[in-house]
């Protein structure tokens, strides 16, 4: 799979999701954009144009490519999705109908990395509940509470360490702060301790960092067996997929001190977030800002572009997933 030439014919290309102006401006003229914003927008394409659609952007995860979505474009060679995970888009019904899927890895990597250090350091020295306190004004008439939650005295399990995980672990060897991990297999090059048993790995650590992929494969693995092995000084953080999660048994762990505290980036049912999380006092909430910085998603977007851009110049895509893998020329 390394995509057709551009010749003199025109490339229809879907734009789906939220305007972008890097992707809106992103293409020659020799593109033809067909751009729907939301899911009920794209119910508005007609078949005639959807059989002449070769490349679709997905820009942003709050719409997706399911099978049911890719089939209505019979002609389709590429979907370029933002974000490194794509757990929003069908890449084994792709992969199984000669459609390349790529994703935006790397450009996001060590802003992701930033973002799970300061929710950690956040969580665990209680930044948003001490802010909430000086603005009430009570500074004035007593000092804060120390904090029970430290980094000095942890010791964490990363779950995933991959590209993000492996930047996370830099900057926590910086802190001084000891780390194992959770994978399927060891990383290579990587020389924390693996654990190939999650339960062993939460058994043995006190604060689990989550930043692996959402998915089938990983959907509620965080349940009430492993929050019980971490304990009463277990400290969650959560930058991966809310649904690695089992976010009422979470909720449950929290209320009756299983765990000690959590720091979400992410959440089952984003946008909406449960009321009973919302109310609690040992969480840090966050709007799933990983990448969210103008620079980072500048970057997000520039790659969704230039894997169209090569991908129709004949040149293969730049970072296809790992269901469709991609010879170059
Ligand atoms: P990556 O380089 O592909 O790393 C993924 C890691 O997860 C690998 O260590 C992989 O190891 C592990 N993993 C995959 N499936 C697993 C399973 N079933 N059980 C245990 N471990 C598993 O990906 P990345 O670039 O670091 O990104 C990781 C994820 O972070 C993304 O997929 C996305 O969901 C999330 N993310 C969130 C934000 C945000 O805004 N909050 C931003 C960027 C990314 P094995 O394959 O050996 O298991
Ligand atoms: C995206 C992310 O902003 O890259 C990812 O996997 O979670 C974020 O960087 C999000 O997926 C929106 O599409």
């Amino acid at each position: 799979m390394a995509g057709g030439n551009i010749s003199s014919e025109k490339i229809d290309l879907l734009i789906y999701g939220p305007s972008k102006p890097i992707v809106d401006n992103g293409f020659s003229d020799q593109f033809v954009l067909h751009s729907f914003e939301t899911v009920a927008d794209l119910e508005r394409l007609t078949p005639a144009a959807a059989e002449k659609i070769r490349g679709a952007a997905i820009t942003y995860n709050s719409v997706g490519g399911d099978s049911k979505t890719l089939a209505r474009f019979p002609k389709l060679e590429i979907v370029s999705s933002f974000g490194v995970g794509y757990d929003h888009v069908d890449a084994n019904y792709a992969r199984d109908h000669n459609i390349v899927v790529t994703n935006t890895p790397d450009v996001l990597t060590e802003e992701v990395a930033d973002i799970a250090m300061g929710l950690l350091i956040a969580t665990l020295r209680e930044f948003i509940k001490a802010d909430r306190y000086l603005r009430s004004g009570l500074w004035t008439t007593q000092n804060f509470p120390l904090s029970v939650g430290s980094l000095r005295d942890r010791k964490i399990g990363m779950v995933g360490m991959g590209r993000i995980g492996q930047a996370i672990g830099r900057r926590l060897e910086a802190s001084r702060v000891p780390v194992v991990y959770h994978s399927r297999n060891p990383a290579p090059g990587v020389s924390y301790r693996h654990y190939p048993d999650l339960i062993e790995m939460a058994k043995a650590v006190d604060t689990l960092i989550l930043i692996l992929p959402g998915g089938a494969s990983t959907a509620k693995m965080i349940n009430t067996d492993v929050m019980k092995a971490l304990g009463p000084r277990g400290v969650i953080i959560n930058v991966a997929r809310g649904s690695v999660i089992d976010e009422p048994a979470l909720i449950a762990a929290l209320k009756s001190g299983t765990i000690l505290a959590a720091g979400l980036d992410v959440f089952a049912n984003e946008p909406a977030v449960p009321e009973e999380l919302r109310a609690m006092q040992n969480v840090v909430l966050l709007p799933h800002i990983g990448s969210a910085s103008v620079v980072t998603r500048n970057a997000m977007d520039q790659l969704v572009v230039d894997n169209l851009k090569t991908w129709f110049a004949g040149k293969g895509p730049l970072t296809p997933v790992a269901e469709t893998p991609a010879k170059g020329r």
